[in-house]
């Protein structure tokens, strides 16, 4: 089954924001952002770039209808810069005129004259000077001061791993438009059209009703436009209200490298402690999360970093504190598995050092302590359905982890140069947004009088095959030919007071959603069709491949028909749908409830080959047995499970941003930021079904893929630990990812 876009994504017709067709007058705006990191702002002068020729409007934080803010979860953010800078990158100046290469040419005439101030770059130093974003939190088990006394083995460290660049091939952007009534319509390439509306609304001093947003698709987003996409969609409609004429707003690369927040990176404390079987009997953890300079999601990001922190284990004592600490970086933002990564990384790392002290192979430590069915996470929540042993005895089996391991022995004593390393990385993530309100959708559906269906939801399409699986469920509740229906435009009038398209439940809860819809419609098509053939009840009606079926036998009504005479028995063909999944709470005073609907589980094994002389490594093989549920699409769950796999590598591995003492981003280019390519891709690549009975609140049972596989990345670090590791055997390395070819070579010889 191939995706919906493919062709059109392959002849390059695909609509991107930047290709809409612009109306006549349309203007092109750039944004002015600080050189500078930290400082007051003394005097925005913008006389000269205004008088430019064809140069049509400046306008600076006083410019602003509204209010000045468009920080989410905290009211911390201002859309430009008033008094203060707290980061390279931040926008001060919006120039509009009728071309881009005129804006930014306007844009240099600006004088800004800003007192500089230290900038903080370090989360710990901000931590220390008591610049944090909120209140530490802390989510508990067990008592883990008790039982210290009762581990055999104790280790303690620091993990730090750094940030990420989500480099989205369409850069962040909107097209805004003055409508009557003193409204604004926007395309937008954002996650969240909702968000969208509601920041543009406050900026603007608007109700929200006189704000439409309308988005086909994104080329790309992974949580880079769950919140930070309304920024540039409020600039644009600012400008088009202020001049009364049409305006795009297009970042470009560079600029959006540089003014856009990307993953957090984390400094990290642990202190774990095993029994003398090697279970894991205590587990304490301190993050240090680096916001950057506002909250943007980084509260929500810090709670799935507590969430996750002991991964797919089971730790009858926990204390896990996380602080998140205000710098002078953009703020950083939503990533494929939203501060789950960073947990997970840390708890690995503490079991690596821990197996490092024992003398073994830490897949030993991984394996005593995974979760059983009934185990309790620290926030409360029961494992069920659990398939993290599962998932684990099957990956050693299917791949034959022992005859792996032994090739991989036998070779390293016969290479000298070359060492080869394996790992194993199970993993556990929670599917639902920990902020239980969120989790809700809509759906509207449309059967034309044609037969044909149109289908809208909350849900935006940015690549990752919702809109396919969206169809699927509109094709398999009708039971009809699934090119007879089409998906249109995530849009506000159509689906009002959605919730981003993230955490991984896209499919989920707006595929639930339009089932809903669909539903209603079904029934009231039964009854349609029971009329038509005259019979008493609808009970024994059903459609199976486009023809009604009466008490198991087929009528002599097809959906054409049957639709043509729904219309005229005067039935509604249309139906809008809610759903909001049961049973999810989050006490978040007491960091205990059940957030999550369900987990996802799998078992990644990861090999690797270093280099040790050039540093340089090569990614050798990626199998994994995963928890799909019952994939309804396994093309797209395939596809999304490899994406995520090299991304997550990608963070663990080359992916590496630099900020100087100044705050600068010096990798802000792709000259200098590297991301894996096809060659750096694994030479194989398996990717196993697990067979999971059992049923789940994801959608047809097909369990949510955007996000989980993303940290199976995380066993290519241990695997090139573990090559290493045979390299100089009597080396104690530190835990700091990236692992560049850099670092390694420097962690080798050093
Ligand atoms: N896949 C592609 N191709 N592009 C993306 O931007 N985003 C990821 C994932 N897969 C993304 C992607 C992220 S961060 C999430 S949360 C999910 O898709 C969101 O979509 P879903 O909820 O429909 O899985
Ligand atoms: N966004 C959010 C998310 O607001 N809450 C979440 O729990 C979440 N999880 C993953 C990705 N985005
Ligand atoms: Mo994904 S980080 O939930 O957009």
């Amino acid at each position: 089954m191939k995706n919906y876009d493919l062709v059109r994504h392959v002849k390059g017709e695909s609509k991107f924001v930047d290709d809409i067709l612009t109306p006549e007058g349309c203007l092109h705006a750039y944004v002015l952002y600080s050189q500078i990191a930290h400082g007051n702002i003394k005097s925005v002068n913008i006389n000269t770039a205004l008088q430019m020729e064809g140069v049509e409007g400046i306008f600076i934080a006083k410019d602003i209808p509204g209010e000045n803010q468009i920080g989410g979860i905290i009211q911390d953010e201002e859309l430009l810069a008033s008094c203060k800078v707290d980061f390279i990158g931040q926008p001060i100046a919006i120039v509009v005129a009728k071309t881009v290469a005129l804006a930014k040419e306007a844009s240099k005439k600006i004088i800004v004259d800003i007192e500089e101030l230290t900038p903080v770059i370090d989360p710990r130093v901000a931590f220390e000077k008591g610049e944090l974003i909120m209140p530490p939190r802390v989510f508990s088990l067990g008592d883990v001061e008790a039982n210290w006394d009762k581990c055999a083995l104790i280790v303690e460290g620091t993990v730090e791993s750094g940030g990420q660049e989500h480099l989205y091939l369409e850069t962040q952007g909107a097209f805004a438009c003055p409508v009557e009534g003193g409204g604004v319509k926007i395309v937008s390439s954002t996650q969240s059209p909702t968000t969208v509306q509601k920041t543009a609304a406050k900026v603007l001093g608007l109700k929200m009703h006189l704000i439409e947003v309308d988005v086909l698709r994104l080329g790309g987003g992974f949580g880079g436009k769950e919140d930070q996409a309304s920024q540039w969609a409020a600039m644009a409609a600012m400008a088009a209200l202020k001049l009364n004429k049409p305006v795009k707003l297009i970042l470009p690369r560079q600029d959006d490298l540089r003014m856009t927040g990307k993953r957090h990176p984390y400094s990290s404390d642990y202190k774990i402690g095993l029994n003398k079987e090697g279970k894991i009997i205590n587990y304490e953890v301190t993050f240090y999360q680096n916001a950057g300079a506002s909250a943007d999601l980084s509260p929500a990001i810090l709670d799935r970093t507590l969430f996750h922190c002991t991964n797919s284990y089971f730790v009858p004592n926990v204390k896990a504190t996380a602080c998140s600490c205000k710098t002078n970086l953009p703020p950083n933002t939503a990533f494929r598995g939203f501060g789950g990564p960073q947990g997970m990384f840390v708890i690995e790392a503490a079991i690596y050092k821990a197996a490092e002290k024992l003398g073994i192979d830490p897949c030993l430590i991984q394996e005593k302590n995974l979760l059983a069915e009934g185990d309790e996470f620290s926030y409360g929540q029961k494992a069920e359905q659990c398939m993290a042993k599962a998932s684990w005895e099957s990956a050693i089996s299917k791949f034959n982890f022992p005859h792996l391991k032994k090739e991989i022995d036998e070779f390293n004593v016969a290479s000298k140069i070359v060492k080869k390393g394996i790992a194993l990385m199970p993993i556990c993530f929670g599917i639902s947004f920990t902020t239980t309100f969120l989790n809700q959708a809509s759906a509207l559906v449309h059967v034309y009088s044609d037969g044909s269906v149109g289908v809208s939801t909350g849900a935006i399409e940015m690549g990752q095959g919702v809109n396919m699986k969206i169809r699927q469920v509109v094709a398999s509740v009708f039971s009809i030919k699934i090119d007879r229906i089409k998906n249109e435009t995530t849009n506000t009038t159509r689906n009002a007071n959605t919730s981003a398209t993230a955490a991984s439940s896209g499919a989920d809860l707006n595929g639930k959603a339009a089932q809903l819809a669909c539903n209603n419609i079904l029934n009231r098509l039964k009854d349609a069709a029971a009329k038509y053939l005259s019979l008493a009840n609808s009970d024994q009606i059903e459609i199976k491949d486009e023809v009604i079926y009466y008490e198991n036998k087929p009528t002599r009504l097809l959906w054409n028909e049957l639709i043509s005479s729904a219309y005229m028995q005067r039935v509604s063909l249309s139906s809008h749908a809610y759903y909001a999944p049961p049973g999810i709470y989050f006490d978040k005073d007491k960091a205990k409830g059940k957030p999550f609907a369900y987990h996802v589980y799998g078992t990644a094994i990861i090999q690797v080959a270093v280099d040790c002389l050039k540093g340089v490594y090569e990614i050798e093989s990626v199998k994994i047995v995963h928890d799909f549920g019952k994939s309804i699409n396994k093309a797209i769950d395939r596809s999304q499970t490899e994406g995520a796999v090299m991304q997550g590598i990608g963070w663990m591995t080359m992916e590496e941003l630099k900020y100087n003492e100044n705050g600068r981003l010096l990798t802000d280019a792709l000259s200098t930021y590297k991301v894996p390519d096809i060659y750096f891709a694994p030479k194989e690549f398996e990717v196993e079904f697990l067979d999971n009975p059992n049923d789940s609140l994801a959608v047809f049972n097909s369990k949510a893929i955007g996000e989980p596989p993303f940290m199976y990345g995380i066993g290519a670090y241990f695997a090139i630990m573990n090559a290493m590791k045979s390299y100089k055997p009597e080396k104690h390395f530190e835990i700091i990812s990236p692992m560049t070819p850099e670092r390694l070579l420097l962690s080798l010889y050093n």
